[in-house]
């Protein structure tokens, strides 16, 4: 039953049915199904399948943006559920999350910012295309204790590597945890810039927040 859903939802986003992709969701929640893995094996998988399509040129952007549309309107119906589902009466760490400079993805970002706020982190959610100082400097001002970057680019992913070197040139690079996240994102590319942690998912993102700021 829940495998057929799963089915159904990612076949709604692939058909760039956002009212049919709400209701599927729906449906879910009132039939048990567990809302992340609604968000991974539903939403993620599809848009998954979408970028293969896109790459291949049986989809162009007009149908990347809609596609998008629909995965954000099913997150959005489950978001109260995984919020209720979390452990939001205790208070974790501060995170700040941004998309780097020129990258306007935030579908993951948002699915991030999520489950951290259900595990009882505060977010700070800069939102899309934030420059490095002005990421340094929100950081600084609101003494977060982890930054999580998030790119999804092969084209802007160097702006984690520029971060890390001007939280060093400032002397600051103690004082953050930086983890860094996106589909080009490996745990290589994470080593070889000197990030503190690389999450392959949300929930990776979630461990890491426990690692560093204790939950
Ligand atoms: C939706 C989408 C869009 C939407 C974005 C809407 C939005 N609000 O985000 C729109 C239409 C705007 C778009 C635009 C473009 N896109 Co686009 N897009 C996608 C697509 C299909 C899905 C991305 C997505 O939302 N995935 C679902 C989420 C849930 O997954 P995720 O982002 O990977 O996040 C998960 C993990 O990575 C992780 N995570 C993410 N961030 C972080 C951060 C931290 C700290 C941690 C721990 C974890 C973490 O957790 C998340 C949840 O599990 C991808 C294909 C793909 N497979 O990624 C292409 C893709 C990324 N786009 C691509 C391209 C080329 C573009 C455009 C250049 C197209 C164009 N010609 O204009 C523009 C660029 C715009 C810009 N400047 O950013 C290419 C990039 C290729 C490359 N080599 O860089 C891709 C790979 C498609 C492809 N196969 O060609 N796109």
């Amino acid at each position: 039953m829940s495998e057929q859903l799963l089915e159904q939802l990612r076949d709604a986003i692939i058909g760039l049915d956002e009212t049919g992709a709400k209701e599927i969701a729906r449906r879910g929640l009132a039939e048990g199904v567990d809302p992340l893995g609604m968000i991974q094996h539903g939403i993620k998988a599809a848009m998954d399948d979408i970028g293969r399509r896109f790459s291949a040129e049986e989809l162009f952007l007009p149908e990347l943006m809609l596609s998008a549309n629909a995965a954000d309107a099913a997150v959005g119906v489950i978001e109260p559920a995984l919020i209720k589902a979390g452990t939001t009466s205790k208070t974790a760490g501060k995170v700040l999350l941004a998309t780097v400079e020129g990258d306007l993805h935030d579908i993951g970002k948002n699915i991030l910012a999520l489950l951290l706020k259900s595990s009882g982190f505060e977010v700070l959610d800069l939102g899309v295309d934030q420059k490095n100082d002005a990421i340094l400097e929100a950081a600084g001002s609101n003494e977060v204790g982890m930054i999580g970057l998030s790119a999804l680019l092969t084209t802007t992913m160097h702006r984690m590597k520029e971060f890390v070197e001007l939280l060093q040139e400032r002397g600051v690079r103690d004082r953050f945890k930086v983890v860094v996240g996106g589909a080009p994102i490996t745990r290589e590319f994470s080593d070889s810039i000197g990030a503190d942690g690389y999450g392959a998912d949300a929930v990776m993102g979630v461990e890491l927040a426990t690692k560093f700021l204790g939950a």
